[in-house]
């Protein structure tokens, strides 16, 4: 039976805009997903966040859930529009005391709270009156929002996120505007990319000068999946290499290396923005621990702007900037979402951030998966998941034996939850959520998470 480290953090994951409903209550502002969600045909039938799961006034019963199975750590975001309605200046009170209540109520029941600052869910007023994440004040009013975050919250509150994949809000809200705020271009990815890592690398600035007391880790998470060359040639090993550095080291090299890839400067020219050697500097080693989501993986082979037969655009436009085909091998089992599991896929992407990156601390902070679940005899017996997460953990260790730090592992989710554009139907959770009753029921899952553990170990 193989174990992991005795100090391996066994967690769990969430966002605001998933689950905590309750929208326009108690001071909140409207994010962009209140408004992108409303636009009829940006969602899975027209569905929105405005009840999600209802932990907003669930959240007692949630952690009593989560305390049931034994997590260790819990991470959520904050709805910064809780916090600052209109994203700036006024600070809301009752926002600020439901995040009060929710970090008590967790750490009383033992578990520790990660807190990611932004997951997707923008002010409103900063995306009508700043042009969102494109506004180059974008970097100040972040930091100012994650300044009143650390205040508040920081003496209870030792491990931040400061953004949850800068390349979604990027690239599918930015390039493809599949999420919001829904906007469709080749190069405004790379200009809201650029603001993304100088917001995170002012609000990290913050809370390093002014918060060091609070003797915190602060840092980013990024996701990425793996590109496996499709041939052993050279053109397709040097297109899957391609592929993870216009993925992953877009933003893992400026936060530590100071810059972006050679590779994406040469392609890009100036639609790629260019930092100061100040911004440099305030970028550089900018994160305590490297933040991983991590959930498929496609073969990459180099493109001659030929699309192949069976070739899948997943992450749209980008392809012809990276030269880049991609496609999935017939043999793998695909998840609800379309996704390949292939755990091989994580244990190759985790040595190649120890490498490029000099062995960072490594925390998974979401992995897991769709699969259409259902509830029969008062049950659900979600094995797919279940051999998903125990092959995917497998691998983690395996990784952790030859080397890599991989300090922690967050499952996504904790529940079923608004799944974006693509509504309620795509279940991701260890906790099954009848969407009428609002009722929570763990999956079979959710029991052997615990089982995993209460043993340290996924290996039995
Ligand atoms: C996460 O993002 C989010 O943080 C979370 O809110 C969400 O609920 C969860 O995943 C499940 O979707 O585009 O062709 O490269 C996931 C990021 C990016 C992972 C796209 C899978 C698909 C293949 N995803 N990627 S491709």
């Amino acid at each position: 039976m193989k174990k992991f480290p005795n100090d391996f953090i066994w967690g769990i994951a969430t966002s605001s805009y998933q689950i905590e409903g309750a929208t326009a209550i108690d001071g909140k502002g409207p994010s962009i997903w209140d408004a992108f969600s409303r636009i009829p045909g940006k969602t899975h039938n027209g569905e929105t966040g405005e009840v999600a799961c209802d932990h907003y006034h669930r959240f007692k019963e949630d952690i009593q859930l989560m305390k049931n199975i034994g997590i260790k750590a819990y991470r959520f975001s904050i709805a910064w529009s809780r916090i600052m309605p209109t994203g700036k200046e006024t600070i809301n009170e009752e926002g600020i005391s439901f995040y009060n209540n929710l970090i008590d109520t967790l750490i009383e029941a033992d578990i520790t709270p990660w807190v990611t600052l932004y997951h997707w869910d923008l002010p409103l007023a900063l995306q009508l009156e700043d042009d969102g994440w494109l506004g180059d004040s974008m970097p100040d009013y972040f930091a100012a929002y994650a300044d009143v975050c650390f205040e508040r919250f920081g003496d209870r509150v030792k491990n931040w996120i400061t953004l949850n994949e800068p390349w979604v809000v990027a690239i599918l809200g930015y390039g493809q505007g599949v999420l919001a705020p829904g906007r469709i271009s080749s190069s405004e990815p790379y200009l809201a990319g650029h603001y993304l890592i100088l917001a995170h690398g002012k609000a990290v600035n913050i809370y390093r000068s002014k918060y060091k007391h609070q003797n915190g880790l602060i840092g980013i998470t990024n996701n990425c999946d793996w590109r496996e060359p499709l041939t052993n040639s050279k053109e397709d090993k040097d297109a899957a290499e391609r592929a993870l550095e216009f993925f992953l080291a877009w933003f893992a090299d400026p936060i530590y290396k100071g810059d972006y890839p050679m590779v994406m400067k040469e392609r890009l020219g100036n639609r790629l923005p260019v930092f100061s050697e100040d911004e440099k500097e305030m970028i550089t080693g900018s994160s305590d621990f490297f933040g991983l989501n991590h959930y498929t993986t496609m073969y990459a082979s180099n493109s001659n702007g030929i699309i192949k037969e069976g070739s899948v655009y997943g992450n749209g436009g980008i392809s012809k900037d990276q030269g880049v085909d991609l496609s999935l091998d017939k043999n793998w089992n695909l998840t609800l979402m379309q996704w390949a599991v292939v755990p091989w896929g994580c244990k190759k992407l985790l040595h190649w951030i120890n490498e490029r990156y000099n062995h960072p601390n490594i925390y998974i902070t979401e992995n897991g998966c769709a699969y259409a679940d259902e509830i029969i005899d008062g049950q659900v017996n979600d094995q797919e998941r279940l051999d998903f997460y125990q092959s995917y953990l497998k691998v983690c260790n395996e990784a952790i034996n030859e080397g890599v730090k991989l300090k922690g592992y967050f499952a996504w989710s904790f529940m079923d939850n608004f799944e974006w554009a693509l509504g309620y139907e795509k279940r991701f959770g260890l906790h099954y959520v009848d969407f009428k009753t609002l009722e929570r029921l763990p999956k079979k899952s959710a029991y052997w998470y615990k089982d995993a553990i209460s043993k340290n170990s996924v290996d039995f």
